[in-house]
């Protein structure tokens, strides 16, 4: 907040741009039609190129892929679709002989149901693994208690072997840890420093806010019993675990840490990532990313709505704290389509729009792969096109019981689905897109990778690619869009959102219309100052924005 600016303290990790990799979908390099490690090491360049300073790798680790590596089987091995350690390294490598870094995936609520750990736990009551998972017996017929999975249904699941229920917030295959359970604790401590040890630069840190259970396991709040997340984000012992996690482990090293807060308020945020608490460093906020729907049905959204997400955040969390800016990922649809406009031809200056804005707002920016090329949601038409347990399960859930009809189901999924963002990346007009040399992708690849793709964005000098690395270096050369203050001057314009961005003596306005039709800017007592960087022509009247234009002014 403006009256303690002065006292921000300077970290690299806010400096940052950060480029997220879904190593699945972005490079195959040995024709599986699988992405892989050494397919990243190929495109180096191209990250570097685009004004990456850090590369957020998804889960990389051994896995059975229930859920694409978020279920993992052993923390300290590649999986081998993605290749070896050895690739790893030259990964790591790689990326520092160009001056970025590397942060990895640490996914620690559960592992898989292969995992080590839960083979013996679920073995028998006794086995000296039991404890480091879930387990409870049955209330009546039924789970111990109503919490239900993000990939619907009970979130318990019955093991005959010992009669008994573990509980998964995820897929059954991914069993919740018990970090009740000391050992557990000195595990992942241990898991961490292998790989902080290895030189990587920090974690992304998957729904960490989850770990801790309220050991009588009651049923849901009534209050909580729809959007559960606000329930399970707030465990009695979150704070003490993630404390002890920073001096045993983070405080040891020179890292950043984000973690996946889903479920956690604004108002909660500063108990995070405070930095006089010794937690983390940012959290991922899903007010503004789920501002168009629950992870599941689509919702109408506005402008206005979105812009107090922002000035809320910037409200509850002051010069102590940092947050992040990100507006799409592998959880998410696709970043043009879901807050642009993916018709041509506003697709890409509304790309150029959002980019704009991800690289002005006050946090470190996440940039999910593709979005730099505008690629847009996969025209999905039937259920079998999907891959993700989460539409899987859902489907069978919700449509086969009858509960919703398949059309109504499939139209949400055309907007919110997972895979939109999952689908392989478009490097070039070659068949599948350049992605892989094999028949058939893991996922199928959008049919506009003919037009959209690297290939094209790299010779097109006004392309949405050479738009992400101007605003790159530009906020790089300037502190005060880092650093300095963020004020919205419009909060109630339905289709204009313009903030100034403020340092010492020097500021910037962002203007950004977020329509087709034009805009007039009308900001009484703001002076508009020149044009730095804008997504269209140099326009013939200041005060007047073309439709989806987007544009960074420097007041004198
Ligand atoms: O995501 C958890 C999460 O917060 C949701 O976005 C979740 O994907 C959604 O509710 C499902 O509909 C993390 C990972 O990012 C995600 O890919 C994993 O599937 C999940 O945790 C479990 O590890
Ligand atoms: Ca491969």
């Amino acid at each position: 907040m403006s009256e303690n600016e002065g006292t921000i303290r300077h970290r690299w990790w806010k400096e940052a741009v950060v480029y997220q990799i879904y190593p699945r979908s972005f490079q195959d390099s040995n024709g599986d039609g699988i992405g892989d490690i050494k397919g990243i090491v190929t495109r180096l360049d191209y990250l570097k190129g685009l004004g990456v300073d850090v590369v957020w790798l998804s889960p990389h680790f051994d896995s059975p892929n229930a859920d694409n590596g978020y279920d993992i089987r052993d923390y300290r091995k590649v999986m081998a679709e993605f290749g070896t350690m050895a690739d790893f390294d030259a990964l790591l490598a790689g990326l520092k002989a160009r001056g970025m870094r590397l942060i990895i995936d640490l996914v620690v609520n559960h592992t898989s149901d292969e995992h080590a750990w839960f083979v013996e736990s679920r073995k028998s009551k006794d086995n000296p693994h039991r404890d480091f998972y879930i387990w409870r017996p049955g209330r009546g017929d039924g789970p111990p208690n109503d919490w239900r999975s993000y990939f619907s249904g009970s979130a318990w699941t019955l093991d005959p072997a010992t009669g008994e229920y573990y509980l998964h917030l995820f897929a059954d295959k991914q069993p919740d840890l018990n970090w009740e359970n000391d050992h557990v604790r000195a595990e992942v401590y241990d898991l961490m420093r292998f790989w902080l040890d290895k030189g990587v630069d920090g974690f992304r840190m998957d729904v960490i806010p989850m770990i801790s259970k309220e050991q009588d396991f009651p049923d849901y709040p009534p209050e909580h019993r729809e959007r559960t997340e606000y329930y399970h984000a707030v465990g009695p012992r979150l704070h003490e675990f993630l404390q002890e996690m920073n001096r045993e482990v983070l405080s040891k090293y020179d890292v950043m840490t984000v973690g996946e807060a889903f479920g956690v308020t604004p108002e909660q945020t500063p108990d995070l990532v405070d930095e006089r608490r010794g937690e983390l460093n940012m959290i991922f906020n899903f007010d503004a990313v789920r501002i168009n729907n629950d992870g599941r049905r689509y919702q109408p959204w506005t402008l206005p709505e979105l812009k107090a997400v922002y000035t809320r955040l910037e409200e509850r969390t002051d010069a102590h704290c940092w947050n992040t800016v990100f507006l799409s990922n592998h959880d998410n649809p696709r970043l043009v389509s879901s807050f642009g406009d993916d018709e041509e031809p506003w697709r890409v200056p509304s790309a150029k729009l959002l980019a704009t804005m991800l690289m002005t707002l006050r946090g470190t920016p996440f940039v999910y792969q593709g979005d730099e090329l505008g690629m847009t949601n996969y025209p999905f038409t039937a259920v079998e096109q999907y891959d993700d347990i989460a539409v899987r399960n859902a489907w069978k859930a919700e449509v086969l019981t009858g509960r919703v009809a398949a059309a109504d189901f499939l139209a949400d999924m055309a907007r919110t689905s997972r895979d939109h963002s999952r689908t392989p990346m478009q490097w070039s007009a070659a068949p599948n897109g350049g992605f892989t040399t094999a028949q058939k992708a893991w996922l199928a690849v959008n049919p506009n990778a003919a037009t959209i793709n690297a290939e094209a964005a790299l010779a097109d000098p006004g392309s949405i690619y050479h738009h992400y690395a101007r605003l790159a270096g530009l906020r790089r050369s300037h502190p005060a869009l880092i650093y300095g203050d963020f004020v919205d001057v419009a909060p109630e314009h339905p289709r204009l959102f313009a903030y100034t961005r403020t340092l010492d003596d020097e500021a910037y306005v962002v203007l950004l219309n977020f329509s087709r039709q034009p805009v007039d800017v009308d900001l009484p007592g703001i002076e508009i100052g020149d044009l730095v960087l804008g997504n269209l022509a140099p326009p013939a009247d200041a005060r007047r924005l073309a439709g989806w234009e987007a544009r960074i002014h420097r007041r004198r």
